[in-house]
């Protein structure tokens, strides 16, 4: 019976505001990205007086930041792979004022690099050199929570914790969520696609964005707010926008469709003696819990424990291989916890499951949470980690993480595997002291071959950023670049929305 499983709480865990990083007086440390990665600046303007008159004219003084100390946080991204060098970030308030700046930009040919929370994983949200930083964090307005329909509309700048808050106070359930929930704003999240920890239940945000606002390249506001799942009229703009990462147009403004708050959230983590038995239980946790599993996450030994150690946890079980973290949402507590019960004692009667705990408490599920979530976070606190995300099929899953411990075996490094294991998307970490050219070139681009040659993708939800344009082909095809290439041309024929991003350079 997996009552007889120990049950043991004790998690006491840090703040949940996992994401902020002071850079003051250490930027030196992360080298600049132009010099790291050997790039050739584009032909754009480099602004000057006049063009900051113009701006603090339009937006107001205080908005226009051209002291260097006050941009650097802005520079750098979460990880410190990524260090532009930009000299003016503005703060606009509404899509007006980004209307503006982009018409004045487009006419100066001045490049920008649209920012949200800065919480992006891939070198998209910092610039690659000078470009103007446009941060969003003023838009961070909700507009309206209509409680009949589920509609949440905002401002792009507000930050998804917010929004899952107010979402809960209307008795909703924001369909993202995701470590960096603290810090990220919803206007990174669409322009990423974010996919996070509920995609097998709720899909992605190609799904529960309804509608949205951009402001083109030109200045031109393109309205596509809307409040309806049906609406075939016509090609469906709105999906270029979601996972553009600002490259096509900046985001103000969304519309999303939230489900009813589940009254019954059951939450499991369990322990696994191999990649076989995750599978098994994978397809188990499908059949047994069927509609109403909304996470199943994977954690390897190693992320459990930089997790666990970093962060001072007291985890109620440890010492196993693999970890599973099973959690539902439904609206009949009792019939859950049959459907739970079932499952998990199939599981340990067959041995593909050795321990265990299981709640139904808030409390005790978000400590359960905090492992998995704080995964990421303990892999870079003390140096540097080389991220990929990718999807593979998931009998091949794991095999890349043991294929490349035993080609990292030389080198001083910690090679782990997690990740949303119910959405086929891995996380292979390599965990270092720091940025080593050695390292870099000794995963990639054999990473992405590996990936590739399994049809797997080269990003199954950061996006591509900066630091993997070079790696689109690996899941692109020529032809769909070209028109990638061809649309971006359409909407940004001078090429200063977010250059250097996306798409591999000519
Ligand atoms: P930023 O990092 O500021 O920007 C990301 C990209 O979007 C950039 O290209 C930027 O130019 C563009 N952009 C930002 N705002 C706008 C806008 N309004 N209009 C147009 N373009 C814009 N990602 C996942 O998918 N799933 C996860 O589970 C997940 N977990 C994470 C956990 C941690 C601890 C961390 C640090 C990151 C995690 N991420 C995850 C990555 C990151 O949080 C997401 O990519 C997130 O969506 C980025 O949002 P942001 O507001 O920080 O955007
Ligand atoms: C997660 O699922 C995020 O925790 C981050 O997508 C993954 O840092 C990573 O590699
Ligand atoms: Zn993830």
């Amino acid at each position: 019976m997996f009552s007889s499983i120990r049950v043991k709480y004790s998690l006491i865990l840090s703040s949940a505001k996992l994401v902020k990083r002071n850079y003051k007086g250490n930027h030196n440390a992360v080298e600049l990205t132009k010099d790291r990665y050997k790039i050739k600046r584009n032909n754009y303007s480099v602004i000057n007086d006049k063009d900051i008159s113009f701006f603090e004219n339009q937006i107001g003084k205080s908005y226009v930041v051209t002291n260097s100390d006050d941009i650097e946080g802005n520079n750098i991204d979460f990880l410190r792979s990524c260090r532009g060098n930009s000299q003016l970030l503005l703060k606009p308030k509404n899509e007006i004022e980004i209307s503006q700046i982009l018409k004045y930009c487009y006419s100066r040919n001045l490049a920008v690099c649209p920012q949200g929370g800065n919480t992006g994983l891939v070198g998209g949200s910092v610039p690659v050199f000078d470009e103007i930083i446009i941060s969003l964090q003023r838009l961070n307005e909700i507009y309206s929570v209509d409680e009949i329909t589920g509609i949440i509309t905002c401002g792009s700048g507000c930050i998804l914790e917010n929004l899952e808050n107010e979402a809960k106070n209307h008795g909703l359930r924001f369909p993202l969520d995701l470590g960096a929930k603290s810090t990220c704003q919803i206007g990174g999240n669409a322009s990423t696609n974010a996919g996070g920890l509920r995609v097998i239940r709720y899909g992605s945000l190609h799904g529960s964005i309804l509608g949205i606002e951009t402001v083109l390249a030109s200045g031109n506001i393109l309205d596509l707010m809307s409040n309806f799942k049906k609406d075939n009229t016509g090609y469906h703009l709105k999906h270029l926008f979601i996972g553009c990462e600002g490259t096509l147009g900046i985001i103000t403004k969304v519309a999303v469709l939230c489900p009813a708050i589940s009254s019954s959230i059951n939450v499991a983590f369990i322990a696994l003696p191999s990649f076989e038995a995750v599978l098994k239980t994978f397809v188990k946790a499908k059949k047994y819990l069927g509609e109403i599993l909304s996470a199943c996450e994977l954690i390897d030994e190693i992320s459990f424990k930089r997790s666990v150690e970093t962060f001072n946890l007291n985890p109620p079980i440890s010492g196993y291989p693999f970890y599973m973290l099973i959690e539902t949402s439904g609206s009949n507590n009792k019939h859950d916890e049959e459907k739970f019960n079932i499952f998990l004692n199939n599981g340990m009667e067959n041995g593909e499951i050795l321990d265990g705990t299981f709640t139904g408490e808030p409390g005790k599920i978000s400590e359960i949470w905090k492992i998995r979530e704080l995964v990421p976070v303990s892999l870079i606190e003390d140096g540097y980690c080389f991220k990929y995300d990718i999807s593979l099929p998931l009998r091949d899953f794991y095999k890349i993480v043991l294929v490349m411990r035993e080609r990292m075996k030389n080198f001083d490094v910690d090679v782990c595997g997690y990740g949303h294991i119910g959405d086929s998307n891995l996380h292979l970490n390599v965990a270092c002291k720091g940025f080593s050219q050695d390292i870099y070139r000794k995963i990639e681009p054999f990473v992405f071959e590996y990936t590739s040659k399994l049809k797997g993708s080269v990003s199954a939800e950061h996006g591509i950023g900066f630091l993997k344009t070079k790696y689109l082909p690996f899941s692109k095809s020529d032809e769909a670049i070209n028109l990638m290439r061809n649309i971006k041309t359409m909407l940004d024929p001078k090429n200063i929305l977010n250059p250097y991003k996306v798409l591999p350079q000519e």
